[in-house]
């Protein structure tokens, strides 16, 4: 709404805006780590238009036909690019999915200020990513526990073992991202061959409970039942869906 009201280009009494915010701030979220416990296929479906490895997945998705159809056909939770320049996506795209779905969703963007994540909040997320590659650990810890403190749930994304540093107990899901941020290419292996040094690291820090995820390059149901049977409870798939002319049919193949 306040954004809407800026766009008018009309002066705002303050009061109004100040009642803007807290009714944005108020509402209730929902748990994407319980979602994904109670869920049988733990499925973390992206909205995702394009990405910089692959260019143009779906130009013209539209999030009022694959969210619904995201929910319809199993997803335990939806996560909604708001980043514009590298995956086309925006925080409209995210208030949008929110008017569509019942399911946790997840704020995917290069999360640096709590400023963000105020404006993750009034937009409708129930989750938000922080990527342990462009945090110092201090910074995740503060970001982490006001997340927290605005009713909202942390996925902490590492893809090298150096990356557990950042860690804390405010980190609800640890996802693996098994693409190499450099070279962009994934290897779903990467989830398995990282495991070990998160169970030793999770083992020595007793106060950090994480539900683990695996995140990019899952292509086929049977990458989801192997790394199930391994520990992972959810999984983030986007590109394997959204570069299909129906993302929610074939979220449905990897479910039956
Ligand atoms: C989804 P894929 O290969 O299924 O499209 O990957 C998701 O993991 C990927 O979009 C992603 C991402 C990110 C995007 C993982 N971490 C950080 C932007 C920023």
């Amino acid at each position: 709404k306040q954004i809407e009201l800026q766009h008018q280009k009309k002066a705002v009494p303050l009061q109004t805006l100040l009642g803007l915010a807290s009714e944005a701030m108020d509402r209730n979220t929902v748990s994407m780590r319980e979602s994904l416990e109670n869920s049988t296929c733990g499925i973390i479906a992206e909205f995702k238009r394009k990405s910089p490895s692959k260019g143009w997945l779906h130009p013209k998705a539209k999030v009022s036909d694959i969210i619904p159809a995201y929910q319809a056909n199993g997803a335990a939770a939806c996560s909604i690019l708001t980043d514009e320049l590298f995956f086309g996506g925006s925080l409209g795209d995210l208030k949008k999915a929110r008017r569509q779905t019942s399911l946790p969703l997840l704020r995917k963007d290069f999360v640096l200020e709590s400023y963000q994540l105020f404006q993750a909040k009034a937009m409708g997320a129930d989750a938000v990513l922080l990527i342990a590659a462009v945090l110092n650990p201090e910074d995740c810890e503060i970001l982490a526990s006001t997340a927290h403190t605005l009713g909202m749930e942390v996925l902490l994304e590492i893809h090298r073992a150096e990356e557990l540093e950042c860690l804390n107990p405010y980190v609800d899901m640890l996802g693996i991202n098994n693409r190499n941020l450099g070279s962009f290419d994934t290897q779903v292996n990467h989830s398995l061959d990282l495991l070990p040094a998160v169970q030793a690291y999770l083992e020595k820090e007793k106060e950090c409970t994480p539900l683990l995820i695996t995140e990019s390059g899952i292509h086929n149901p049977n990458d989801v039942i192997r790394l199930r049977q391994e520990g992972f409870r959810g999984f983030l798939i986007g590109e394997t869906f959204m570069k299909t002319a129906n993302p929610g049919e074939t979220l449905r193949s990897f479910i039956q």
